[in-house]
């Protein structure tokens, strides 16, 4: 990945023009409904003729298996509320911005889930003594790294065994849309979004650590191109607000009239439950409390309000969630090769201003 410091550059704008995020203000939702819920596709979205389609499960496996769409339907469901969040999202705040997906901090959205839970496909299949990995393929080929691939990520056995974790053929009660993944993809609750292969059609079980490019490659954590690094898995904690008042056209300025602003938002943390959330009106000097509200479930955005008293002038609004293991956003980012899970707090600026007509 080359790094950028000035203006977005053409590859970056076709990402962006390709991928789009959630606007801001579908915080108000609890679920996002498809079309305004984040997608990210490396490649290009695969058509598939959902008759001849089959989910194949094999590898290290005692009993493989072939599943078609309907066979598939026909197995006890669940259906989970989840928050997905693109492990790039923060990138372009980064200085200088690594070249991928220029996120700000909209890679996010919360959606039902409706499928097979991923332990019973795999007890069906049975894993044999010794199994350690599972990997998933999407349908969608492209080239990374000079290789020509299908996209592939890998879990251990132990992750992918866990509740929550969904083979979904369903979001928000109706088909998948196709750039969400159609006919079939995983769901794994808690991590960032690059596990949750789209457009499913093999699951193979390994006796060894599964070292794809996805998993040994991309999504890691390094401080420099040559540095092995660290694998990316659950999204680190962060809390949204729902941009107050009205958007200045082009620059997204916030304008509010002066006095008491109720501020909205959800808070996430793949680590835990959200126990906390601060606001601050200035840039992050001084923090209040906010209350946080009951998450839809488990696996799902906390809702979170604040009432906030404007004065008149130029504000500086952050956010910032802490979950139950402590962990919290930092205020400032830290820089990694990929521009990954970087959680620094949401930086607003709002124009408080009586009106004068
Ligand atoms: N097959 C396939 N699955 C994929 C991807 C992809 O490019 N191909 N992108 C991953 C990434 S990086 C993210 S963040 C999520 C995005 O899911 P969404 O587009 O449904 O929001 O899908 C993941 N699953
Ligand atoms: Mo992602």
């Amino acid at each position: 990945m080359s790094d950028a410091s000035g203006g977005i550059t053409r590859e970056e704008l076709q990402l962006a023009a390709r991928n789009h995020g959630m606007p801001l203000e579908a915080l108000r939702l609890t679920v996002t409904p498809p079309g305004l819920h984040y997608v990210l596709t490396h490649y290009d979205i695969p058509v598939v003729d959902p008759t001849t389609w089959r989910l194949s499960i094999g590898g290290h496996v005692r009993r493989p298996l072939q599943l078609s769409l309907e066979e598939l339907r026909a197995l006890p469901r669940i259906t989970v509320t989840v928050t997905l969040e693109c492990a790039g999202n923060g990138r372009a705040l980064l200085s200088p911005r690594p070249v991928s997906q220029p996120w700000l901090l909209e890679a996010v959205g919360t959606a039902e889930w409706t499928g097979v839970p991923l332990a019973s496909i795999l007890d069906r299949a049975s894993p044999g003594v010794g199994a350690v990995d599972v990997s998933f393929r999407g349908m969608d080929r492209g080239v990374e790294d000079g290789r020509t691939q299908n996209f592939e990520r890998g879990l251990s056995l132990a992750e992918a065994s866990a509740p929550g974790v969904v083979v979904a053929d369903e979001m928000n009660g109706r088909p998948l849309p196709a750039q969400h993944g159609f006919p079939l993809r995983l769901v794994v609750p808690g991590t960032y979004g690059m596990a949750s292969v789209k457009w499913l059609d093999l699951i193979t079980v390994h006796d060894r650590s599964f070292e794809g490019y996805q998993n040994a490659t991309a999504y890691r954590l390094r401080a420099s191109e040559d540095d092995p690094g660290e694998p990316l898995s659950r999204m680190s904690p962060r809390a949204l607000v729902i941009p107050p008042g009205v958007p200045e056209f082009p620059s997204r300025v916030r304008h509010v009239r002066p006095g008491r602003v109720t501020l909205r938002g959800r808070a996430w943390s793949g680590w835990g439950r959200v126990i906390r959330v601060d606001v601050s009106d200035d840039g992050g000097r001084s923090w209040a409390k906010a209350a946080v509200g009951e998450p839809p479930g488990p696996y799902a955005w906390a809702p979170w309000a604040f009432e906030w008293d404007v004065g008149e002038g130029e504000h500086e609004l952050c956010c910032r969630a802490t979950d139950e293991t402590g962990r919290t956003q930092p205020l400032e980012p830290s820089w990694n090769a990929g521009g990954y899970a970087n959680n620094e707090v949401q930086r607003i600026r709002v124009v408080a201003q009586a009106d004068r007509d």
